[in-house]
């Protein structure tokens, strides 16, 4: 009889992840690393200081419980590894290429469901580790893990000073997940890469929300402004300029991203604005289900399109906008009348005139700004 051959724990779990590493390639996945789940503290410390220097700009998802998000045990006590991995979207997202008339532009991430092949990778990661009897969840964009953090520490990328995670071959253009698993894998060790000299992404953001090199302030990040709730401050209106949704400039500015993005140049992520504005809610929760949109309230994306349009400068435009000024949301009511004021000329003051003695002080306050725009 034949001796088997021994097998220790630690081989076997070489082996596995071996078989994690063939799962990942074979599902398209980017980049896999893996990583202790030691709490990480530097993540938690300047989650908390972005709070409350009012850097975080009232955003929730991992900020709303530094603790929670920053110790993945406290979500997951049987916790013991982290599989990072990164989906490169590039290759299959194309470009909203330069400015077109009549229409706004959607950041390369969200112009198509990019998660979805992220998340299909991973799941079968997890269904692989749970074949071989251990436990396993996706996580993906959740708020329980600061994915950039897991992936910097697995060695899936580099911290760049845009804060985006750089990965080899397809700079910033990556999204990152994870799944965490009671199975003591061996780590991967973090990358020995770093910007360097560079810093094209600081002077590249239009709005300087990149106020020092790592460090975003999201109170002035466009990317943050075309998902928040409410009326968008009238200094971030003219430089959204052509963006409905998402904002791209940081990355395009990013040199290690050159290579992908100049082979990406099929036409995608343009939107017909005058179509979005007279769309139906159905119509735009369709079409749009993928973007982050407070409470889910399309109201967000069409104060976006009024927003475009008016940056459009293209008169044609007025008869989708001045519809508006009858709208019964007081917030589409003042993002027409600073888009009619933008776009001018006689129809728009005349769309303007209803509103100049509004009900709601704030609208009337926007219309008699925007009426010396009409003027002009
Ligand atoms: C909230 C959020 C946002 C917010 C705030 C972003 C932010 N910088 O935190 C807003 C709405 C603005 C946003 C925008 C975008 N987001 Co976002 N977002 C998130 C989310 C949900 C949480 C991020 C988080 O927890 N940040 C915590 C803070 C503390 O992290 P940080 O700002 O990166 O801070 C680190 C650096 O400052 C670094 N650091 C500190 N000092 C220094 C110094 C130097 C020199 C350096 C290099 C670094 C450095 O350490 C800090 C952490 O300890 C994650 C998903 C998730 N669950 O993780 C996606 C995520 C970060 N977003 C993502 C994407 C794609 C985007 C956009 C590109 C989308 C777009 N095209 O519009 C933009 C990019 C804007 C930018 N430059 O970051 C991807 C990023 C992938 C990648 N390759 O890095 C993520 C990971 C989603 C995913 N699962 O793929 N996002
Ligand atoms: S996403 Fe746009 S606004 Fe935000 S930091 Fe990057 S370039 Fe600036
Ligand atoms: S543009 Fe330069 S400095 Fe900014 S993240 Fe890319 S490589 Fe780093």
């Amino acid at each position: 009889m034949r001796a088997s051959p021994v097998v220790t724990p630690s081989l076997r779990r070489v082996e596995l992840f071996e078989r994690i590493r063939r799962e990942a390639d074979a599902s398209g996945l980017t980049g896999l690393g893996v990583c202790s789940v030691e709490p990480f503290d530097q993540t938690r410390q300047d989650i908390i200081a972005a709070n409350s220097s009012g850097r975080a700009a009232s955003l929730t998802f991992t900020f709303s419980n530094p603790e929670r998000s920053s110790d993945v045990r406290s979500s997951f006590p049987w916790a013991e590894r982290l599989v990072v991995a990164a989906h490169a979207y590039l290759p299959t997202a194309g470009s909203p290429g330069a400015a077109a008339p009549g229409t706004g532009r959607i950041a390369r991430f969200a112009e198509d469901d990019h998660y979805r092949p992220l998340r299909g990778g991973l799941h079968r990661i997890g269904e692989l580790l749970r074949s071989g009897g251990h436990r396993a969840e996706v996580l993906a964009d959740d708020n329980r893990l600061v994915d950039r953090a897991a992936a910097v520490r697995a060695g899936v990328g580099w911290w760049g000073k845009s804060t985006m995670v750089l990965v080899p071959g397809a700079g910033p253009w990556v999204l990152l997940g994870s799944v965490v698993t009671d199975t003591l894998l061996p780590v991967t060790a973090p990358m020995r890469r770093s910007c360097g000299a560079c810093d094209a992404c600081l002077p590249a953001c239009p709005t300087g929300a990149l106020v020092a090199p790592g460090i975003l302030d999201a109170s002035r990040c466009l990317a943050r402004w075309a998902q928040a709730p409410g009326w968008i401050p009238e200094e971030y209106r003219a430089l959204m300029g052509d963006r409905i949704y998402g904002c791209d400039d940081c990355l395009e500015a990013c040199p290690p991203g050159d290579r992908v993005l100049a082979a990406a140049v099929e036409p995608a992520g343009r939107v017909d604005v005058v179509a979005l504005l007279g769309a139906d809610d159905d119509e735009l929760r369709d079409r749009f289900d993928r973007f982050y949109i407070p409470r889910n309230d399309v109201r967000h994306l069409r104060r976006n399109a009024l927003i475009v349009a008016g940056n459009s400068r293209d008169r044609a435009m007025v008869d989708a906008v001045a519809p508006f000024v009858e709208h019964s949301d007081p917030m589409l009511r003042g993002h027409a009348a600073w888009a009619l004021g933008r776009l001018g000329g006689e129809k728009a003051a005349t769309a303007l005139a209803v509103l100049r003695h509004d009900r709601d002080p704030a609208v009337a306050a926007e219309a008699a700004a925007a009426t010396a725009g009409t003027l002009g």
